[in-house]
């Protein structure tokens, strides 16, 4: 079997902050970066809280990390050795994705000889709260070793502090910090418990931000010295318990459980692929990301933009997670897929208050959301690089596609489960909320026969307040069909609820509106040589290739969109946008519409978005060009493996994982390559897999049966 392992076998310090995401492992309450053991906030450790959210000052809110109770280095001699400070011997770095384990071996030449320390570390997936830590130190020659292993509350963050106290404990042989946070007075606590499997004289000491025990030792030459640490997080948010007192917990055991559970998760998500090792690797790796990010028996929670890796994008949920993460776990795990849709119920009055302070009716979800459904984004999102100066963008008021997106997430789940309960639970009035949020965005020309919606951001945010944005329309009248479709369906199933929501709604008078909404609306067709124009105006804009508008660039960094950047008055745009309305509405159009347009605007796309690949991957699957499609699924599989993603935006780290794109890959491999698609409640299976490939298999969660998918060639079988 091929290793689902990725490793680095010598140290450079240019890719500490790539790393940090690469070697990322997690249990989706917590998100522990890829950094080593002795790293501190310098190097973007961080130990990323699901959901806890917090603002320093004025700075944009963003969520919280945890004091970091994996800090750990070693002294021999007197001399500390650490990285990146002292160049090692050698060192390899190492995740092993099918365990979920981060691994590290460093020697260091001293004086007297070699020393070595090995370290692995899980975020345990049994046990959500936990994080278990075995570090190994042996030397060639006999000296005074001491461990230094403790829990660091100087967090790293990029608009913090958020804590704003900080006590440090230490009870018998548990050590604690706990951060409290400005904001919301939430704490976020660290405890860890180290035994040592050799005599040592052992101290702690506490300063005001952290706690560390000492393991001071002769060490002999050749002798293994390990000391194996049990840490725990908890949060005063927290809505489920701690399972197991950290003291009374043992590393082997932890460990025995947490490869159980990964064994688990593999067994209904791996993907196999005989012909091609490196995407089956690399597709696989992506499944890997998705999962540690996943808000797995947890309440009313969602999967951040850039998952559990840090702070980037505040943190916050955006449509990436409807668009192009939930068909993993709906066909997965469909409780995850569930769970990810009741934040959405329970965040509804969020949406409503955005809506309503842009005079809107019913429910305009955030774009960047945060708990509660709070909009994270600012009016002024970018900073100019020339000027400093924070720029106006319209990510926060115009990308009214966002609610689209929470309705197409909870259509999928409905038709990938045949669950129709959620409507019962919330789903209902989220679905006719953001129906009545796009109805009080139509205008009506008087010499025009249909509805129109003016002045929006749509995928390619480089062009902003446009009018009718083919993909913004698609979506809104798919929302207004969507609405009258699940609302008979409701009326059907639950009949003792039917009152209530008709005296909050009038449903006659919804379902006039909604009907007279869908058939009303500008739905753009294909121009004479089958293009669909991706907004109005937008085939007047100057047509020049992305090198020329990236040559106009005067800095790197420069923002291409906005009123005066550099793609804005061309037809370069930043990610697919006609394409995924087409992709998303494939039975809608001809296979040569679907290429003429792939054709069309692929050439004129930046792909300055990590969403944006596998998109343009899907609509070529869907045209039958499989070997367009390859690359662009391989870009979006390998989107944390391959270095030179953006990682910075001037001083801004904007790095990080990309569970979208992760999600993308998987959607290309499974409704692309293989060919799945739904008809008539049936799953069919249509596959054309790229040339190299010589089979394919996984299984497949649909309504509630476990399918095994086998495709030999261009023959898929499904079966149970
Ligand atoms: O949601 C995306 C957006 O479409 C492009 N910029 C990054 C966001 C978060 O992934």
């Amino acid at each position: 079997m091929l290793d689902f392992i990725v490793s680095e076998n010598e140290f450079n310090k240019d890719n500490i902050p790539w790393n940090g995401n690469r070697f990322l492992i997690g249990n989706g309450y917590f998100g522990i970066r890829g950094t080593l053991e002795e790293y501190s906030k310098e190097h973007m450790c961080a130990v990323n809280m699901a959901g806890i959210y917090d603002r320093a000052g004025d700075a944009w809110r963003e969520s919280v990390n945890a004091p970091n109770p994996l800090h750990t280095y070693i002294i021999v001699n007197g001399t500390k050795y650490a990285l990146p400070e002292t160049e090692p011997k050698s060192h390899t770095q190492t995740l092993d994705f099918k365990n979920g384990l981060h691994l590290r071996k460093t020697q260091w030449q001293t004086e007297n000889g070699t020393i070595t320390i090995e370290c692995e570390r899980f975020a345990s997936m049994s046990r959500r709260h936990l994080i278990a830590m075995r570090y190994t130190f042996f030397a060639d020659f006999e000296c005074e070793a001491e461990i230094v292993t403790g829990i660091d509350g100087d967090v790293w963050d990029i608009n913090g502090p958020h804590f704003v106290k900080i006590q440090t404990g230490t009870q018998g042989s548990v050590n604690s910090v706990i951060g409290t946070t400005g904001e919301k007075n939430i704490s976020v606590t660290a405890k860890d418990c180290t035994s040592a499997d050799f005599k040592a004289e052992q101290t702690t000491d506490e300063g005001e931000k952290t706690v560390y025990r000492h393991f001071s030792f002769k060490a002999e030459p050749g002798k293994e010295y390990t000391i194996e640490k049990i840490a725990q997080i908890t949060t005063s948010e927290d809505d489920f318990d701690v399972a197991g007192e950290i003291d009374k917990l043992t590393y082997s055991m932890l460990r025995a459980e947490h490869i159980t559970a990964w064994e688990r998760i593999w067994d209904i998500s791996k993907i196999t692929i005989e012909g091609d090792d490196e995407a089956m690797y690399a597709l696989n790796y992506s499944i890997y990301h998705l999962n540690c990010i996943a808000p797995r028996e947890m309440k009313g929670k969602s999967i951040a933009a850039r998952g559990l890796s840090g702070q980037v994008y505040k943190g916050a949920v955006f449509w990436d997670t409807e668009m192009f993460m939930i068909d993993y776990y709906i066909h997965t795990e469909p409780e995850i897929a569930k769970t990810l849709l009741q934040y959405r119920i329970d965040t509804i009055n969020g949406a409503r208050a955005k809506a309503a302070e842009y005079g809107l009716n019913g429910a305009y979800y955030a774009w960047e959301s945060q708990e509660g459904g709070y909009e994270g984004c600012s009016d002024y999102n970018v900073t100019d690089v020339f000027t400093n100066r924070p720029m106006r963008t319209h990510f926060r008021d115009k990308q009214y596609h966002v609610s689209a997106a929470v309705v197409y997430g909870i259509m999928k789940y409905i038709r990938g489960t045949g669950d129709y309960s959620i409507l019962g639970e919330g789903a209902m009035e989220v679905i006719v909320e953001c129906a009545q949020m796009y109805r009080s965005l139509l205008l009506k020309y008087a010499d025009k026969p249909y509805y129109e919606i003016h002045d929006v951001v749509g995928p390619d945010e480089y062009h902003e307040r446009v009018n009718n944005n083919a993909y913004t329309n698609r979506m809104a009248k798919f929302v207004f069909d969507t609405a009258l479709e699940m609302l008979d369906e409701f009326e059907a199933k639950y009949p003792e609820k039917i009152k209530a929501l008709d005296d909050k709604y009038g449903l006659e008078a919804t379902k006039a509106m909604l009907k007279d909404s869908a058939e009303g609306i500008f739905i753009r067709e294909p121009d004479n040589n089958g293009i669909i124009e991706q907004f109005e105006g937008y085939f007047k804009l100057e047509d020049v290739s992305v090198d020329t508008v990236r040559s106009r660039l005067l800095d790197p960094k420069e923002y291409w969109g906005g009123a005066y950047g550099v793609a804005a008055n061309t037809q370069v745009i930043k990610q697919a946008d006609v394409a995924a309305m087409l992709s998303m509405f494939k039975d809608d159009y001809s296979a040569d519409i679907m290429k003429k347009n792939f054709d069309y605007y692929e050439p004129r796309t930046e792909h300055g978005s990590s969403l944006s690949a596998c998109m343009y991957s899907l609509l070529a699957c869907f045209t039958g060009n499989t070997e367009t499609a390859y690359p662009l699924f391989m870009k979006s599989a390998k989107a944390d493996l391959v270095k030179g993603g953006k990682e910075w935006a001037g001083l801004v780290y904007i790095g990080g994982t990309h569970p979208a794109s992760e999600g993308g890959a998987w959607i290309v491999a499974v409704n692309g390559f293989a060919g799945i698609s739904e008809q008539d409640g049936k799953l069919v299976c249509r596959p054309s897999l790229p040339q190299n490939w010589k089979s394919m298999s996984f299984k497949l969660v649909y309504r509630g049966t476990v399918y095994k998918v086998n495709i030999n060639g261009t023959k898929g079988e499904i079966s149970y």
